[in-house]
């Protein structure tokens, strides 16, 4: 589905000059309200603060889309649009299937946080460990994907999803090799879902994980 995004100051002009920030001029998740589907997308910009791209919707459901993106000498900034996708309510998420080792067709990913406990406000490191799936090995084949180690993603489970359920984090640029460390903090307590997105050899792979944060 063709997405038409413009981008308006709080008087309603457009804004039309846009920094590069890990390699493009913006960001796009789009993430169903459940928070069962993830992508992320790079819209063209058309210039005048017009941004499109096409993006695919699998079933029917309600989608939050945030954009992210950084005008000329100002701060990064989020935008939430809606999206519904009429039909039938599909069925939510089994989490039991969820743990700290998702295993992807040819990558293990272990993610090990630097302190027993998640709690809100409090900054904690988030490592995740990359091995070959078929022998335990640490992988080596690991390249940069958007300028950095890595990409994560953390929403929120939130009903509606709002501009403060969305956390981009950085990647540490000395993380060990086949590791990849992240320094967040979640705001509230609740249940976050991560995306921790890398490229093997120059095949992008992502990564899911839920978490609890008291
Ligand atoms: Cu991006």
């Amino acid at each position: 589905m063709p997405l038409v995004i413009d981008i308006q100051d709080s008087q309603g002009k457009s804004v039309t000059k846009f920094e590069t920030f890990q390699e493009k001029l913006m960001h796009l998740i789009v993430v169903s309200d459940d928070l069962k589907f993830f992508d992320h997308l790079h819209p063209n910009y058309k210039g005048n603060g017009r941004f499109e791209v096409n993006a695919n919707f699998p079933e029917p459901n309600n989608y939050t889309i945030f954009g992210d993106y950084k005008p000329t000498g100002e701060n990064e900034q989020v935008n939430v649009m809606k999206l519904t996708v009429p039909g039938s309510t599909p069925v939510p998420e089994n989490l039991a299937k969820y743990s700290n080792t998702k295993i992807l067709p040819d990558t293990k990913v272990n993610l090990n946080f630097s302190q027993p406990n998640l709690r809100a406000g409090q900054e904690v490191t988030l490592k995740f460990d990359f091995k070959e799936a078929t022998n335990n090995q640490p992988i080596k084949d690991l390249k940069p994907y958007l300028g950095e180690k890595g990409h994560l993603v953390i929403i929120k489970s939130s009903s509606p999803l709002t501009v403060s359920d969305y956390i981009h984090a950085h990647a540490l640029k000395n993380s060990p090799d086949g590791q990849v460390q992240f320094v967040t903090s979640f705001p509230q307590s609740g249940t976050y879902k991560l995306w921790m997105q890398f490229n093997r050899n120059g095949k992008v792979r992502t990564a899911d994980f839920w978490v609890n944060v008291q």
